[in-house]
């Protein structure tokens, strides 16, 4: 890929929101605002690509699950080996006496990584999830 070219351009914005956003760079750590404003646009313009169902994505899905439910391991399993193609790793913790939480990397488009994760997440026994999810597109 051919290098970039920097472009500069002036932004006009309001004191009070530049002050707050200054703040904000100092506490995060930023050394400069240009390079605040580009990490901005570019998690706005990833935000925006999750949107799209078919954008390649990778997803987190973690699954905070009763122990004891009844052949929810065993589904959670089938569900995992039937799209095995989506899954790409698992890690399985034994949290305490009735508790696991499995982390589950997934790929594919932004729809059927949402929809396996739904799938996964929805199993009675299950008692949280969350799934985060990351556009591999356009990756700069
Ligand atoms: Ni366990």
């Amino acid at each position: 890929m051919p290098p970039q070219r920097l472009v500069r351009f002036g932004v006009s914005i309001d004191s009070d929101l530049l002050q707050k956003f200054d703040k904000f760079l100092d506490h995060a750590g930023y050394g400069t605002r240009s390079e605040a404003f580009r990490d901005l646009i570019r998690a706005r313009l990833a935000e925006e690509r999750i949107q799209n169902p078919d954008a390649e994505a990778i997803g987190v899905l973690t699954l905070v699950y009763n122990h004891h439910q009844r052949d929810l391991e065993e589904k959670l399993t089938d569900v995992q080996h039937h799209a095995h193609h989506q899954i790409i790793t698992s890690t399985h913790v034994h949290l305490d006496h009735d508790n696991c939480m499995e982390v589950i990397m997934l790929r594919g488009t932004v729809g059927t990584v949402r929809s396996l994760a739904t799938a996964l997440a929805s199993f009675k026994g299950v008692k949280h999830s969350n799934l985060s999810l990351t556009s591999t597109h356009d990756l700069k």
